[in-house]
Order: structure tokens, then C-alpha cells, then sequence
């Protein structure tokens, strides 16, 4: 046994990333509704979707939120085991709050039982935690890649926070503040808290044992180690300085590292901020725009 109690367990089972399980029989959904971002990675080029819950180098067809609602209902009528509606990108979803929960209302109106998901850099996320119980949001990722404000101004050159822009260390600062200002809300209300970090040889790798500790202190239900993906053509600062990403050996190493404190996720497919079906299976381009626009919603409750 996992020794998880009941009542998580009902809250993840039909999840296909909170549950290792649930990721063969269950499929999730992203709607790319949230352009804007309010801080720079050094692993991720605006061009393309948000690489904090994402594959980098992939570009989503941007959408209003009522026209990812009617995507929902399309897609949920004709996918049984779709279970869950993320918002990952193709920014930052709490950088586009409007955005964002008007689609989020929209489909708790319209299909109440299809889970809600949201990701994000953590920047706004203390102004949001209130905003994300009323409309049940039971699963937030935050993306942490450092507790140590000296390794974070290596990952992150600025933060644009309440109108202004912060550089170097200050930036650091106030991004390692709110992510765990937001972490603790969120466990205050008990929503269930995913943790990714990128891993970056060099720079936070051997770090990150320390970042579990403290998000696993603070109440995360899992943490997520994806691997740093640079490729030059990406056009990143990282790709364009020639930083490398692990390779999955030493992946493996450092979610071994951190397996004996908390539930490692591994079943990661570093999704698009549009991907549609199983983990791993991406139907998005059976549902372009165009397609499911003309396409009726099925979905009956
Ligand atoms: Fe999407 Fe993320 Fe929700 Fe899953 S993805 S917002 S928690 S519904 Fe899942 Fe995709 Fe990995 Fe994300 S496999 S990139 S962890
Ligand atoms: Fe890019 Fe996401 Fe980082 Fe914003 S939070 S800079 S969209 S990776």
C-alpha cells in the first residue's frame, strides 16, 4: 500500500499526472488561453509555449476562452476518459488572470465534472489562492527551481511584479517569496500542490535535493524533476550559451536522491500548453482551431 489516505486517493485517481496509476486509463487536456508571463527562465523563448509545464520549441494556437469551452465540450463528448482541463501557457496563467478564470468558470458551469488544473511560475500565486478555492481548483503546479535566491538569479536575469521590473538578486528574491507564500496558502486550503523544477547541470542539479526538502516541509503532495531541454535552434539563453541538459542517468540519480522523502512523479511527458489525450499521446492536431470550431460540443452531464 501507498498509504495514502482515502480521501487523496478519491481527489487523484482520476488525475494522470497526481497519480501514476491514473495515467493509463485517464486522459487530460490543456487550453492555451494565457499568452502573457511576468518573469523570464533562461530555458524558455516567448516564441513558444511556457517550458515550465511544457516541452520547449512547441508554438499552441492561441484561444479566447470561450472558444477553449467549446473545445472542452467538443473533446470531453468525444473522449470518454478525458478527466481533467489544465491551463499551462502558452505563458503564464496567473500573468492573464482574466483569461484564465473566465475559462475555468466557464467550464465549471458548463461540465462540473472535469477536474481543474492550473500551472504556474508562483509569482501571483498568493494574490490567487483565494480565487482558485471558490472555483475548486483542486490541482496546482508550481514550477520551483531553486530555495536559494544566489542560484535563482542564474535562471532567472527578471521578475516584473506589481508594475515594476526587478533584475539580478532582488528578482530572485521576490520569485522565491511568493512561491512560498503561495505554496503555503495553497496547503492552508488544501489544494493539492505539485512541484516541478527544471534540472540544470551546474547550476541547480545537486540543489535540488534541498528544494525537496523544503517544498515536501511545506506541504507539496509531489514533485516533478523534469530535464533542462536546450537545443540551439530553441533560441533560448541556455541553448544559446551551450548549457546542457542532464542526461537520464542523471535524471534518474537525483529523483533517486529525493525518493526517499516524498512521492517522485516520473511519468512525465512534458506536455504542449495544447495537448490533448493519454500522457504521451498528443491528439492536439485532430482539434486545431479550425476543426473544432466546426464540431458540435457532444458533452451531456
Ligand atoms: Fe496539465 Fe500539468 Fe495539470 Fe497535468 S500536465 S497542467 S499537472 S493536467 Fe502532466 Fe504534462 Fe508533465 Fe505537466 S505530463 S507536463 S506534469
Ligand atoms: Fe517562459 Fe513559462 Fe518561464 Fe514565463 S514562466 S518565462 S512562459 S518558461
Amino acid at each position: 500500500t501507498t498509504g495514502l489516505d482515502e480521501k487523496i486517493k478519491a481527489r487523484i485517481e482520476k488525475h494522470p499526472c497526481y497519480s501514476e496509476e491514473a495515467h493509463h486509463h485517464y486522459a487530460r487536456m490543456h487550453v492555451a488561453v494565457a499568452p502573457a508571463c511576468n518573469i523570464q527562465c533562461n530555458y524558455c523563448n516567448r516564441k513558444y509555449d511556457c517550458a515550465n509545464e511544457s516541452r520547449p520549441g512547441v508554438v499552441s494556437e492561441l484561444l479566447t476562452p470561450e472558444e477553449a469551452a467549446h473545445k472542452v465540450l467538443v473533446i470531453a463528448g468525444k473522449i470518454p476518459q478525458m478527466t481533467v482541463l489544465g491551463i499551462a501557457g502558452p505563458g503564464d496563467p496567473l500573468a492573464n488572470p482574466e483569461k484564465t478564470f473566465r475559462t475555468f468558470e466557464l467550464i465549471a458551469e458548463k461540465a462540473p465534472d472535469i477536474k481543474l488544473c492550473l500551472s504556474t511560475n508562483g509569482l501571483m500565486l498568493p494574490d490567487y489562492v483565494d480565487r482558485i478555492k471558490q472555483l475548486n481548483i483542486d490541482h496546482v503546479t508550481i514550477t520551483i527551481n531553486m530555495v536559494d535566491p544566489e542560484i535563482g538569479t542564474k535562471i532567472y536575469p527578471w521578475v516584473h511584479y506589481r508594475r515594476k521590473r526587478y533584475k539580478g538578486i532582488e528578482a530572485a528574491q521576490i520569485l522565491h517569496e511568493k512561491q512560498m507564500e503561495g505554496l503555503q496558502a495553497l496547503q492552508e486550503a488544501d489544494i493539492l500542490c505539485k512541484v516541478n523544477s527544471v534540472m540544470i547541470p551546474g547550476i541547480n542539479d545537486e540543489h535540488l535535493v534541498e528544494v525537496n526538502q523544503v517544498i515536501r516541509s511545506k506541504g507539496a503532495f509531489l514533485h516533478n524533476i523534469m530535464p533542462l531541454i536546450s537545443a540551439p535552434e530553441h533560441g533560448t539563453h541556455f541553448g544559446l550559451t551551450g548549457q546542457r541538459g542532464p542526461t537520464a542517468k542523471e535524471l534518474k540519480q537525483i529523483q533517486d536522491n529525493c525518493a526517499g522523502n516524498m512521492k517522485m512523479m516520473r511519468h512525465c511527458r512534458q506536455c504542449r500548453a495544447d495537448a490533448v489525450g493519454l500522457l504521451g499521446e498528443d491528439r492536439s492536431q485532430e482539434f486545431t482551431k479550425e476543426k473544432f470550431m466546426e464540431m458540435a460540443p457532444e458533452y451531456n452531464l
